[in-house]
């Protein structure tokens, strides 16, 4: 049986947008334990984490909220890595996307010790790439990507001691909106980068196989989800919405052939803005595709 803790992280504090702090919550009423216990896991609510207000201030430095966005992500990466510890499958409620840098420190780490190989999919229709030096807005949920590459304040790349991640680790899917500053500093580092042409392109099911080409039965994978990756109109409720992503068909997909690959260690979902939503319709599909994720699937494959 696998196990599996969901730990609630309410804040937007990364964000511009406010209401990514209700998304935990919107995907409990949701009934997100309830579905992923029906798949026959083991499923403890760990509640939610309880870090500072956001003091919706200016940017300082390139950054808003530093001493804010450092405190949320400790917290996740303590919280993280007592489940990981304990052999249990994270999955983290987000709140804004920066706190990836917690979760996924947190993950490297478990890998370093545990001599596991890990492996990075990073779904989003942004690159979520900026620098404080680059970043237009000074949001800490653009620069998640580059503070986990070991670009951006000490007080962030260091969570895990030396960076969380090697560019080759990573992998971004279905990116759609990226600063012409995240351009070059993807490209730059060889970061493997599958944008919404390349799924138009080569389609879904292309880009998984080889997306998951290098994951074996020593790899760790982390699956960081940030909902605006899907098309805006079946997931209205994410503060930084992008036109053009990906359907329910293919993120089905998607999800089915993460289920198959067995290698699934660590999940955030993350961006989820009540506030913006239509019914908490974003959060049952949400709920949707992580069942998929952890199994789900049609009567053809039992
Ligand atoms: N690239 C823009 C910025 O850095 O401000 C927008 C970032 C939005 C990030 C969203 C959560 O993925
Ligand atoms: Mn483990
Ligand atoms: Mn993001
Ligand atoms: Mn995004």
């Amino acid at each position: 049986m696998q196990h599996l803790s969901l730990i609630g992280a309410p804040t937007d504090v990364g964000a511009s947008v406010l209401g990514a702090s209700m998304g935990p919550d919107a995907m409990r009423i949701a009934g997100i334990a309830q579905a992923l216990r029906q798949r026959g896991l083991d499923v403890e609510d760990r509640g939610n984490l309880v870090g500072p207000a956001n003091p919706q201030q200016a940017a300082q430095g390139g950054f808003r909220h530093l001493a804010e966005v450092t405190a949320w992500n400790r917290l996740v990466f303590g919280a993280v890595s007592a489940e990981l510890s304990a052999h249990r499958l994270p999955l983290l409620l987000g709140g804004d996307h920066c706190l990836a840098i917690g979760s996924i420190s947190a993950v490297a780490r478990h890998c370093r010790q545990a001599g596991k190989r890990l492996r990075v999919l990073w779904f989003d229709a942004h690159a979520d790439a900026n620098t404080p030096a680059s970043s237009p807005s000074g949001n800490l949920h653009g620069m998640p990507v580059a503070c986990l590459l070991g670009d951006g304040p000490a007080d962030l790349t260091s969570l895990a001691g030396p960076p969380a991640l090697q560019p080759g680790a990573l992998c971004l899917i279905g990116v759609r909106s990226v600063d012409a500053t995240e351009k070059r500093y993807v490209n730059d580092r060889g970061i493997e980068v599958y944008d919404m042409r390349s799924i138009d392109e080569i389609g879904m099911r292309t880009v998984m196989t080889q997306a998951l080409q290098c994951v074996d039965a020593d790899t760790h994978l982390h699956v960081s989800f940030d909902l605006d990756c899907l098309d805006p109109d079946i997931a209205p409720g994410v503060g930084t919405p992008v036109r053009g992503g990906p359907t329910y068909r293919e993120m089905q997909l998607c999800m089915e052939m993460l289920a198959d690959c067995g290698a699934l260690g660590s999940v955030d979902i993350m961006e989820l803005n009540p506030a913006l939503d239509v019914r908490n319709q974003s959060a049952e599909l949400a709920v949707d595709l992580l069942e998929s994720l952890f199994g789900k699937s049609t009567l053809m494959r039992a």
